[in-house]
């Protein structure tokens, strides 16, 4: 069953509706707004075999985003047999609750959801359920309690991201002989109630809490982003003069703590004096161990769009898909063969 996706005479109501929020690109990496819901690219989609799919995307806040984007645009291909509709939130979720509202109208397939924080779904998903569309959620979670508001999840399991990091600086200390030292810890913190962050946060404290001499100075939120980083973390260099560790929430925000750091006249890394601890492992990340900047990255896999169509297919042919999907994730620190791994790394 294939829907006409945009009725025409609705074009421009929605237009009018949705300029104001729709800044991402289309599959074909125009620039929305106008270009998406043109007559043309609707008339593009009125036949009965391309699926039709709308991605509420996060925003375009850091390497593990762009490559996220990129999974999905290269996967969602006309090709493929897709059409994809994007629409960037801007970090808020307001403009993604407009987005997957604009997709109800325009009577997509599936909706793909990557929701910046965990709560405050409820209402829309309904409309999408009432309007009969599977809404697939991605990378971060949805906090509600009827779950089947949407159809399925894939993303990564955060809480073993962070435990996985508490785990190897135990071991790392315990090789330096700190095993017992009074360990002064720092955090910069991705977007509050998101799922990575929250995961990340509990599963690095759940090992805390196993070291008695692990001190937590400190934890705020750098929103992910490398500029905020910088921001956090001159200021974590202002309030506290001991620090030993610095574990920071994604890749980005670590960037920007090392140059907070650096500009600071400090340093960091295995021959500096503060450790920094990271997630994604973008190869930037890599590369910044290969500098010595970056002890250790504990890998997030942003490549979900070919994951999310395998999901698709199995719905169109009417199967059974699994309600949680976690996806494979491993670490990398300067002990390996940074400069081998780099040249299988996609992103
Ligand atoms: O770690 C960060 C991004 O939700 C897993 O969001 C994602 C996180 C990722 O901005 O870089």
């Amino acid at each position: 069953m294939r829907k006409l996706v945009v009725v025409v005479g609705l074009l421009f109501c929605v237009l009018l509706w949705v300029s104001s929020c729709s800044t991402g690109r289309v599959e074909n990496g125009e620039i929305p707004g106008e270009e998406l819901l043109h007559e043309d690219d609707a008339l593009a989609v009125e036949d009965d075999e391309t699926i039709v799919v709308g991605f509420a995307q996060v925003g375009s806040e850091s390497d593990w985003r762009l490559a996220n984007t990129q999974s999905f645009e290269n996967t969602f291909t006309e090709e493929n047999g897709y059409y994809l509709i994007f629409e960037d939130g801007q970090q808020k979720q307001e403009n993604q609750i407009k987005a997957v509202r604009n997709f109800i109208l325009q009577e997509v397939d599936y909706i793909i959801l990557d929701p910046i924080v965990e709560t405050g779904w409820e209402g829309v998903l309904k409309e999408a359920r009432d309007a009969g569309i599977p809404v697939i959620v991605a990378d971060r979670q949805v906090d509600v309690a009827d779950e089947s508001l949407y159809t399925c999840w894939v993303g990564s399991d955060f809480v073993k991201e962070g435990r996985r990091a508490g785990e190897w600086l135990a071991d790392y200390l315990g090789k330096q002989g700190r095993g017992r030292e009074v360990i002064n810890i720092v955090t910069l913190q991705g977007t509050l109630d998101s799922s990575a962050q929250i995961g990340r946060t509990d599963g690095f404290a759940d090992v805390l809490e196993e070291h008695d001499n692990w001190v937590m100075l400190d934890r705020e939120t750098a929103d992910f982003t490398q500029a905020k980083g910088q921001e956090v973390m001159e200021g974590f260099l202002n309030r506290y003069s001991d620090i030993d560790v610095v574990i920071c929430e994604n890749d980005n925000m670590a960037f920007g703590a090392i140059d907070a750091i650096q500009a600071a006249g400090r340093t960091c890394g295995p021959d500096g004096d503060m450790i920094i601890i990271s997630f994604d492992a973008v190869s930037a990340a890599l590369q910044a161990m290969q500098n010595g900047e970056i002890n250790a990255a504990f890998e997030c896999n942003p490549q979900l769009g070919p994951i999310v169509s395998d999901i698709i297919e199995k719905l169109e042919r009417g199967e059974e898909v699994e309600k949680v999907q976690y996806v494979e994730e491993t670490y990398f620190d300067t002990t390996m063969n940074l400069e081998e791994l780099l040249k299988e790394r996609t992103y």
